[in-house]
């Protein structure tokens, strides 16, 4: 168990520690000089051979909130200091106000100091933190009276952090490793260590991990847990881990060591908060502010739906803008300060951690924000599922929750979500999955009735006469998959039902293989009606009601006024042109960057994207394309073209 101090400057935190545990947590040399504490400091107390309670101590000073917000964030108990002679004073309210805000609702209380006043007066007391903690979820904690001059009640209370250690529920399974970074330093021949507590998850000695938000990797080359050295530690215990591959300048508290798949740093979290009802204003729209998440102090602005101001004492959905990146999931909690970092606002908890990436036509954001507030992975799961036309990004999904991969898998069994791809990145509910699989069977068994002598129906097309909706991305992913069970048949952009043969006459087809061999001969060039009449000896009419049909089944591109080109071809273009948007990044390519890559000549590049931006493949953008991200629907996939050297 590990238990954080809280209350007032003085008021008997450090020495309530010293005396449970024989550590002075005081270690600063400005701690010793002062008499008071300053930042974290850590104990343990090995209470038999299976048990240890870790201790935080943390500071009372008004100035010091910001560290006592990084201890106590991770801690499963509260261990509330009020003295006797003092009584309830302005910390003791503010950290309550902290812990309630952060959910914690184990606790015992320590009147300290009763050597000093009257038995009546530690009855007073009493009763001023009975008042404190009414309306907080510390409400039930039992109170002790100690004093550490005389000993009075230090086996009571020891005797009662004992039980509560062993009444501890067990930690959450099923989630990936994740510590937030409390401290960093250099150790002579070890290099660099930092200490934190295990939120989630279990690790093992030489496990890689990423430093997050930094995105560095690191590997756990030693590993203490409470003074020893260990080889794994697990969620609820504190522990030192000597980093390979970090150097110190690079970590600091705040930072989060995570298992490198779920490193996503962002910067925009939709959230619940609550605002302080001892306020005396309320939160206004778009206020600076402080976030206080595990150990992190992040400055950023909140965004309140009604863009106005929500009360204190109000509650709220709204948006935290973060000026740097953090990494956190659903259900994490914090608390907020203004601007100066004096005041204490109010507090919530993460709903989703990646409210800034939102993709296009992904459902209903107040729907996909009540499923995730449900804070249970199988319940969020399922409530996600019932989102009508909602496709789970299901990468995004365990992310937000830290699912370790197993249990994930387990959840979409259960749940009867089809996963789509090979690498499986969208998850639909198995019964959408199968109405949109039917109605494209019957649709293209339509379309061959209809037209037997197209080889297939244009995939573009086909997606739009689909009632049920799905996305572009989904649909493609589909329909490769249905290709790969033999349940249709993809060519280039057509699609078509097993054992369809189109109607073509004999002559149109015998003509068309030979055009067919002269243009894959005639390599990336565009050819006009009258090239291809000149070489099949033919007329420019029956050539031109070939290329008709040719096109409407998707054989032939018309790219310009008279030019074609074969599809094979286009879409090598494309493939070619998308291998380029990757490779300049984000920014968009040039006509001349994309001449070079094809190796073209300049009319014949400018030609094909102009087309490409008429036939949505691109668009374009002063000088600069992207590729749009339906492109293969248009001119289906290939690989990409390359020149001969
Ligand atoms: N008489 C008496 N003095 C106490 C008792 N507990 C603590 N003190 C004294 O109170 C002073 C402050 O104690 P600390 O333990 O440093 O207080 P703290 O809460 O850790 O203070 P900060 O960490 O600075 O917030 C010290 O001089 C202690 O000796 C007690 O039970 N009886
Ligand atoms: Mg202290």
């Amino acid at each position: 168990m590990l238990v954080a101090t809280a209350g007032h400057i003085d008021h008997g935190k450090t020495s309530l520690v010293r005396a449970l545990t024989g550590v002075d947590t005081d270690r600063l040399p400005e701690e010793r000089a002062r008499g008071i504490s300053i930042d974290l400091g850590f104990a343990y107390w090995r209470t038999d051979e299976h048990h240890t309670i870790g201790f935080v101590d943390v500071p009372g000073h008004e100035r010091f909130v910001h560290n006592m917000l990084a201890g106590v964030c991770a801690v499963d108990f509260a261990l509330l200091v009020v003295a006797a002679d003092d009584g309830v004073m302005p910390q003791s309210v503010e950290h309550v106000q902290i812990l309630d805000l952060l959910g914690i609702a184990r606790g015992i209380v320590a009147i300290t100091k009763c050597d000093r006043v009257a038995p009546a007066r530690v009855a007073d007391v009493r009763e001023q933190i009975r008042q404190l903690l009414a309306p907080t979820t510390l409400a039930d904690a039992p109170m002790y009276a100690v004093s550490v001059v005389n000993g009075g009640g230090l086996a009571e209370l020891g005797a009662a952090l004992k039980a509560a250690s062993a009444a501890l529920p067990s930690y959450r399974t099923g989630r990936n490793f994740r510590l937030a970074v409390d401290r960093a330093f250099t150790v002579t021949g070890a290099g660099t260590v930092v200490t934190g507590t295990v939120l989630d998850g279990t690790l093992e000695l030489g496990a890689h991990l990423t430093l997050s938000p930094p995105g560095l990797d690191a590997r756990v080359r030693g590993m203490q847990s409470a003074g020893a050295s260990v080889n794994s530690v697990r969620a609820g215990e504190r522990c030192a881990l000597n980093l390979a591959g970090i150097e110190l300048t690079r970590v600091h508290r705040g930072d989060w060591l995570l298992l490198p798949g779920m490193h996503a740093p962002t910067s925009r979290l939709e959230v619940q908060l609550r605002v302080l009802a001892s306020r005396k204003q309320g939160l206004r729209h778009n206020s600076p502010l402080h976030v206080h998440l595990a150990t992190a102090d992040l400055v950023a602005r909140v965004l309140l739906p009604t863009q106005n101001t929500t009360p204190a004492g109000g509650e709220a959905i709204a948006q935290l803008v973060l000026e740097r990146p953090t990494t956190a999931a659903t259900g994490d909690r914090f608390v907020l300060r203004d601007q100066s970092g004096r005041q204490l606002i109010g507090g919530g908890q993460v709903i989703d951690p990646f409210a800034g990436a939102e993709r296009r036509r992904s459902g209903d954001r107040t729907a996909i924000s009540a499923a995730l507030r449900l804070g249970e992975p199988a319940r969020a799961l399922t409530a996600l599922l019932d989102i009508p036309g909602y496709e789970i990004d299901i990468l995004r999904f365990e992310r937000c929750f830290n699912l370790q991969p197993g249990t994930a898998q387990t959840l979409y069994q259960s749940a009867g979500v089809v996963l789509l791809g090979s690498t499986h990145t969208l998850a639909l509910p198995a019964r959408r999955v199968a109405e949109i699989t039917t109605q494209l069977i019957e649709l293209l068994r339509g379309f061959h009735r209809a037209q037997p002598e197209e080889s297939g129906m244009n995939s573009r097309q086909l997606h739009a006469a689909l009632t049920t909706p799905i996305s572009t991305e989904a649909f493609l992913i589909l329909l490769r998959d249905l290709n790969e069970k033999r349940q249709i048949e993809l060519s280039g952009t057509a699609a078509r039902l097993p054992g369809h043969a189109p109607t073509i006459g004999p002559t149109d087809s015998a003509r068309w293989q030979r055009a067919l061999f002269w243009l894959q001969r005639r390599g990336m060039r565009p050819f006009t009606v009258r090239e291809l009449a000149d070489e099949l000896r033919t007329s420019e009419a029956s050539i031109k009601a070939m290329l008709y049909r040719r096109r409407s089944n998707g054989d032939v591109w018309r790219i310009s006024e008279e030019r074609f080109m074969l599809r094979q071809q286009v879409a090598a273009l494309a493939a070619s042109a998308a291998a380029l948007a990757t490779e300049v990044g984000g920014k968009g390519f040039t006509a001349a960057q994309y001449r070079d890559a094809v190796g073209t000549g300049r009319n014949l590049a400018i030609q094909v994207l102009e087309f490409f931006d008429s036939a949505g493949v691109t668009y374009r953008n002063g000088d600069l394309r992207r590729m749009r991200p339906e492109y293969e629907l248009v001119v289906g996939s290939a690989a990409p073209y390359r020149p001969a050297p």
